[in-house]
């Protein structure tokens, strides 16, 4: 079967937003919402950060879903969100020993991307995302770096909605009037 480029498992490629406004194929046809990202996170002491994630994609208008579900402590949890085929990338984030992304990985072809939390060492989390061994790839960002790893997702999700790269023009238009802030730091 031939696939268009821009267009994964061979579905047409997303159409420019028709006169229902921005973001139509994103939006959610029924009651329940369409996840675009889901967000993992191992503990609830996460989850400040993980709603930094949420607030930048809610701008650009992407869905998200936000979970606590360690990879240690919830291996069951973590199973099942990996497996909703409504996600199309995941983010994946935790502290400490910070297996949760590797984890993720290892269960799903999707994209998944890492977000190293500084709670112990810092260096801890850091490695244990970086790290991976052959094969099982997660794209890491930096230390609670929450704005880089949404900006990477719909990155990401504008190859198959193609709406979404005017929200990161206008995103980088922004930076080049603001001075960058501290690393970590969001706008
Ligand atoms: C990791 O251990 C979590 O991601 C969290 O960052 C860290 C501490 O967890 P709690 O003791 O707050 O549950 O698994």
């Amino acid at each position: 079967m031939k696939v268009r480029a821009n267009s994964p498992q061979g579905t047409p490629r997303a159409r420019r937003p028709g006169p229902g406004g921005p973001h139509t194929l994103l939006r959610p046809r029924s009651s329940r919402p369409v996840v675009k990202v889901t967000v993992l996170v191992g503990s609830k002491s996460d989850l400040e950060v993980a709603e930094k994630v949420r607030a930048r994609l809610d701008e650009f208008h992407v869905p998200c879903e936000v979970h606590v579900a360690s990879a240690h402590r919830q291996p069951d949890k973590v199973d099942r969100l990996v497996h909703d085929p409504a996600t199309d990338v995941f983010i994946a984030m935790a502290g400490l020993s910070a297996a949760l992304p590797g984890v993720v990985a290892a269960r799903t072809l999707k994209p998944v991307i890492g977000v190293p939390l500084n709670r112990g060492l810092g260096l801890d989390s850091l490695l244990s995302v970086v790290q991976m061994p052959p094969g099982i790839p997660v794209a890491s960002v930096g230390l609670d770096a929450a704005e880089n790893a949404a900006l990477l997702a719909t990155a990401i999700l504008a190859l198959k909605y193609p709406e979404l790269e005017g929200e990161l023009q206008k995103y980088r238009a922004k930076w080049r009037d603001e001075p960058a802030p501290a690393p970590g730091k969001s706008p």
